[in-house]
């Protein structure tokens, strides 16, 4: 029988001369030929006589050039050479007509292969990784190409030819140093499919046109700009921002106030910056906002809100105080704080405080911090070269059919190693552009330093490459100036009917406005959430009056606010003493607030009703609060009953009686699984408490402390923690316990996927994921046994039913049903199928009188009431109809506990309803 096909993937085989013997005996009649990871550095002219063969593959060999012999291969579909060393391909490639795919990722090439847009069959070209810097016009011939992979080269410009290949569904131009896309670059409608490798990457260019920020919000976006830059046309913008952050009295206002004014004027020690100043600076021409963040504790989680890309971000720390413990609080946490939602920001560092420090002192903390600094950032580049490491021997692993070995890629998909891949390599290019000096200040009389400082603020800005010119479309900088020009009104915010009135004026139809707005969003000039059906009604244009909200609302000087003498809580909540009290008691332990407690806070900044719903509503989009349904809360001492919790306030202690709500070790009957989630240092400012407030929209009863919370989801008992983990590092762990194990699973993955979604607004963060070994909790083992976290995504391997236990020195097994979810748990996540069922279950039971007053409940308008009757023949329809209205008016806040709330109130009074939804899908 003759072979078809011809595998020699083994690393040993280093030489020519077997494969000579091979191919000499078989070539005629070979098919596929795979040679990959060998260290083979030639072809011989032999090669040429495969006259069948459609695939050759060589991936990771040595080879730098390729015979022309290859040429003769008139057969050839598919070629892969990825990780040789090859510069050149041979002209006659172009005779292959039937060649689909070729891959050459990670070899030499300087120039985008000519010969290669001759072959007009081509649907794959992967030149990925190599030094190209020129793209031919004719590559407009490959017109049947859907993948075109060109990352990690040199390319500054695309032709405008590329706009023919309509067929490509895939473009990565990834580390590239493209500054503009062709104007008819939308003619690749393709792109626009949404299989997940499909797309088009332009991530780490110097996008100028469009901007990154356009750049970054796909493909769609992209589009919709160069059709509105079509349609008017293309000014520069500048919007660059100075942010100056660190600890509370490390000199920062002071030393603002010296740069902008060009003298000292140092702050009072009580004149403690609130939540963040913001200032307009002018200076050689350019205008830039400078933002002065308050350092205090209390406003870390507010910061956060304003770190934003196009930003040289000013570290400050007073150098007299620094000493080498201080380290962290001083320099490293802010490093941290920022990169991880900037991952590749811009960093100065600057000491003040000189004129308090001798010469040496100052020479030596210089030296010390940059070079603490240099090292923190040389072991994370060392752990993702590891990563990466690992994750090739999976990949190898796989292609050879060999077993991975022991790491967290074991077990994934090719398709998940190579989006892994992807992900870590933008880990490894989007790196913090850190210092490489400290600039040394004094803000007291002498000025020390301080033209120094503006002479690298201005110098670093006007880089080119670190802040690339921003271009938008003259109707986008229309509407920007008419919203700015519109800020010197009364009014905290524009309705939205309001801005696409203004937006009219000047011809600007609604389908072109919200792409515009949706731009001026995400680069922070307006706040409009168009996924908050509340909120999206909104367009806030004075983002400082934001600033003024949380001043009012997070204060370090809380004690002294909240005191009874001051008026506000007798004129404004109409409290007396005793109620104070209680109100303050509350407040401070469980951060627990009414709406007319609210109301007293945000006295003077905005108290009518709309502006309080709208400022609830915009702390909930924030995830800063949680509100409790009406019927769940107890009716409030100074006004309507809704409360408010924030979690930041919380203070209570562990509760006591917490081992009855949790003992200490599993009843018997019943299962426990653990998530830990393991963070270097310190856990993302906030992720905690966020993570409380998302809790909300699962449970029904709860109990919350500083650190942790106890709540009952769909008869499952969740406890969620924070604790100081060994060795400087952070943990929060996550247990579901109950006596299903399937519905324990299903609650375990549904928390999971909601901290995975919540981790992904830090992206810079490093962070470790473990399943904790149910087997070694069960037998009380100090140090259980900790899988990949991995393992959470990953069907339940066929056929085994144990696995040894890691940690076990004998024989000791653990049932795979505890390191692997059933398919049911991972089906019962993604379907979110929970509140549809409950909705259907609901208008079953509703009558006909009071589906309506439900309705109405609910918030729905009288004339969406109307046409629902009108519109459904069956009383059935109309209440489901009914309930389906309300969740696509509700969005996000339609929740099963809302709706309980509102069968239960007096006005439905449906309690009958709301307990048999609760006894289904709560613990009660
Ligand atoms: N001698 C001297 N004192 C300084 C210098 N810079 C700031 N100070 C003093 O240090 C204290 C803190 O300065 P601030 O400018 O308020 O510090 P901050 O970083 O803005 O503090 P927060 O607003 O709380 O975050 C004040 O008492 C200043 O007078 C300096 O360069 N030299
Ligand atoms: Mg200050």
């Amino acid at each position: 029988m003759v072979k078809r096909s011809s595998l020699w993937s083994q690393r040993y085989l280093a030489g020519w001369a077997i494969l000579l013997q091979c191919v000499g005996v078989l070539s005629v009649f070979l098919l596929r030929v795979t040679m990959s990871s060998n260290k083979i550095s030639s072809l011989p002219d032999i090669i040429g006589s495969m006259s069948q063969v459609r695939s050759l593959n060589f991936a990771r060999n040595c080879i730098q050039v390729l015979p022309q012999t290859i040429c003769d291969l008139s057969f050839i579909e598919e070629l892969n050479f990825l990780q040789n060393k090859i510069a050149k391909l041979p002209s006659g490639i172009s005779h292959l007509t039937r060649l689909r795919s070729v891959n050459f990722e990670g070899n030499a090439l300087s120039t985008f292969p000519s010969e290669v847009c001759a072959i007009s069959s081509l649907e794959e070209v992967n030149f990925n990784n190599n030094h190209i810097e020129f793209l031919p016009v004719h590559i407009s011939n490959l017109k049947r190409v859907q993948a075109l992979r060109l990352s990690n080269n040199r390319i500054p410009s695309l032709p405008n030819s590329i706009c023919e290949l309509t067929e490509l569904e895939t473009l990565t131009l990834m580390g590239n140093k493209l500054t503009e896309l062709p104007l008819m670059f939308d003619s690749l409608r393709n792109l626009q499919h949404r299989s997940i490798d499909s797309g088009l990457d332009l991530f780490n260019n110097e996008m100028q046109m469009p901007p990154r920020h356009v750049c970054d919000s796909g493909v769609e976006s992209v589009f919709q700009y160069l059709r509105e830059i079509r349609r008017t046309r293309p000014v520069e913008v500048n919007r660059r921002k100075i942010l100056v952050f660190g600890e509370s009295g490390a000199g920062k206002t002071s030393m603002i106030h010296a740069m902008l004014n060009g003298r000292s004027r140092l702050a009072l020690p009580d004149e403690q910056t609130h939540v963040l100043e913001q200032h307009m600076w002018t200076v050689e021409g350019e205008r830039f906002q400078v933002n002065d963040f308050g350092g205090q504790q209390m406003y870390h989680v507010t910061n956060q809100l304003f770190f934003t890309r196009n930003a040289v971000n000013v570290l400050v720390f007073d150098m007299n105080r620094y000493g080498a413990a201080r380290y962290n609080r001083d320099v490293g946490d802010w490093v941290q704080a920022v990169t991880a939602q900037v991952p590749d920001a811009v960093l100065l560092l600057v000491g003040t405080h000189s004129d308090l420090c001798t010469a040496a002192e100052i020479q030596r903390k210089r030296e010390e911090i940059l070079a603490t600094m240099r090292q923190r950032e040389n072991t994370v580049i060392e752990d993702i070269k590891e990563e990466i490491f690992k994750l090739k021997e999976a990949l190898d692993g796989k292609r050879n059919g060999l077993f991975a070995g022991h790491n967290r890629f074991a077990g994934m998909s090719t398709e998940e190693l190579t989006e892994c891949h992807t992900l870590l390599q933008r880990r490894l290019t989007s790196r913090p552009v850190l210092p490489q000096e400290m600039i040394v200040v004094s803000s007291a009389d002498s000025l020390d330093g301080i033209p120094l400082l503006v002479h690298t603020v201005l110098q670093c800005t006007q880089n080119p490459q670190l802040f690339p010119k921003t271009v938008v479309p003259e109707s986008w900088a229309d509407l920007e100036r008419q919203l700015t020009e519109s800020r010197s009104g009364p009014e905290h915010f524009l309705t939205y009917e309001q801005v696409v009135r203004m937006a009219g004026d000047f011809g600007l139809t609604e389908d072109r406005l919200i792409p515009a707005l949706r731009y001026l969003h995400l680069v922070g000039e307006i706040l409009w959430y168009e996924d908050n059906v509340m909120l999206k009604e909104y367009v806030f244009h004075k983002p400082s009056d934001l600033i003024d909200i949380f001043k009012a609302i997070f204060r370090h000087d809380i004690e002294d606010f909240l005191t009874y003498g001051n008026d506000v809580f007798k004129r404004v909540g109409h409290m007396t003493k005793q109620q104070f009290r209680l109100v303050k008691s509350r407040f401070l332990k469980g951060g627990q607030m009414s709406v007319g407690l609210l109301r007293c806070f945000l006295w003077g900044v905005c108290a009518d009703h709309q502006s309080l719903s709208v400022v609830v509503g915009l702390l909930k989009k924030f995830e800063l609060c949680y509100q409790l349904p009406e019927s769940e809360a107890t009716p409030g001492l100074t006004g309507p009953s809704s409360l408010l919790f924030l979690p930041w306030y919380l203070s209570y202690k562990e509760p006591s009686n917490l081992h009855k709500m949790w003992p200490t070790t599993v009843p018997d009957n019943y299962s426990q699984l653990q998530v830990m989630y393991q963070f270097p240092s310190v856990s993302p400012c906030g992720l905690f408490e966020r993570m409380l407030v998302r809790l909300q929209r699962h449970v029904i009863r709860r109990e919350d402390w500083k650190d942790g919370v106890v709540a009952s989801i769909r008869n499952q008992t969740v406890l969620l923690r924070r604790t100081a983990g060994d060795e400087d590092c952070c943990e929060l762990n996550l247990y579901v316990r109950g006596e299903e194990l399937t519905a324990v699973w299903t609650i375990l993955l549904l928390l999971h996927t909601e901290m995975t979604s919540l981790l992904s607004q830090w992206p810079g963060v490093r962070h470790q994921v473990f399943l904790v070994c149910s087997h070694c909790t069960c037998r009380g083992l100090a140090d259980p046994h900790c899988f990949f976290g991995e393992v959470l995504d990953r069907p339940r391997p066929a056929g085994v039913s144990r696995l040894p236990c890691p940690n076990a020195d004998d024989e000791e097994v653990v049932d795979v049903a505890l390191v692997y979810p059933p398919p049911e748990a991972l089906e019962g996540v993604l379907q979110e199928g929970d509140l549809r069922t409950a909705l259907m279950e609901a208008a079953q039971q509703l009558g006909r009188d009071d589906w309506r007053r439900t309705g109405r409940v609910l918030g729905l308008a009288e004339a969406d009431l109307e046409e629902i009757q009108h519109d459904f023949q069956t009383l059935r329809e109309m209440k489901f109809q009914m309930l389906l209205s309300w969740q696509r008016k509700a969005g996000e806040d339609a929740t099963l506990q809302t709706l309980m709330a509102a069968l239960g109130g007096q006005e439905v009074g449906r309690k009958d309803i709301a307990d048999s939804i609760a006894a289904k899908y709560f613990c009660r």
